[in-house]
């Protein structure tokens, strides 16, 4: 798997599938969410409404992946997940881990073989730009995936430059 670094906007990544960093309601939000349905259209909500209305009535739990179409994007499929909110007394790297790896399990479900992430819980969920690259990059590269092309899409050059130097500590 070669893994890129891109810095910029997500939502105009020419790729099989765009992660989105949702929320448990799956009903829309700020940041890349609400970058993803604006570009996206209304059809990737009304998925989402139907996914709320079918298998996932409670909302889709922290750590969880679900896809859906991505309708005017560049991408064939939006794979929403939800990541956690940092805690500072309480470790849930496992939960930014599961983002990754139950996004890496979708795509292969799919037969995705190119994907971009952004930097899940970096944002609203206050998670440490640092730490979110160390869980991310050394989560990906362990995933037993057939995703060939992986982009991780950093929205600022502060965590793009973050996300170089810890792809290169990891000896990627
Ligand atoms: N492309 C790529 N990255 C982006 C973009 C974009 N267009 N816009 C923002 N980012 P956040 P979270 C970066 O807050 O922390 C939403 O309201 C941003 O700079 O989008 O997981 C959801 O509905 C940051 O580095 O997601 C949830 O309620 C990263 O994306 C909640 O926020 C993640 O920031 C999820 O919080």
């Amino acid at each position: 798997m070669r893994i890129t670094l891109v810095q910029g906007d997500i939502t105009v990544q020419h790729v099989d599938a765009v992660v989105n960093a949702a929320n448990s309601s799956l009903l829309g939000g700020g940041g890349v969410d609400g970058a993803i349905h604006r570009r996206g259209g209304p059809v990737i909500l009304a998925a989402c409404r139907e996914l709320r209305a079918s298998h996932y009535g409670e909302g889709l739990p922290t750590g969880q992946a679900v896809a859906t179409v991505a309708g005017e994007l560049p991408a064939r499929w939006v794979i929403h997940t939800v990541g956690p909110v940092f805690s500072a007394t309480e470790n849930r790297s496992h939960l930014l881990a599961s983002c990754y790896r139950e996004s890496l399990r979708v795509a292969d479900e799919l037969g995705a073989t190119s994907v971009a992430f952004p930097a899940i819980s970096t944002g609203v969920y206050r998670w440490p730009v640092d730490d979110a690259a160390r869980i991310a990059i050394g989560t990906v590269r362990a995933a037993p995936t057939r995703v060939t092309d992986l982009r991780l899409v950093l929205f600022t050059a502060d965590a793009y430059d973050v996300f170089e130097r810890t792809l290169e500590t990891e000896g990627a």
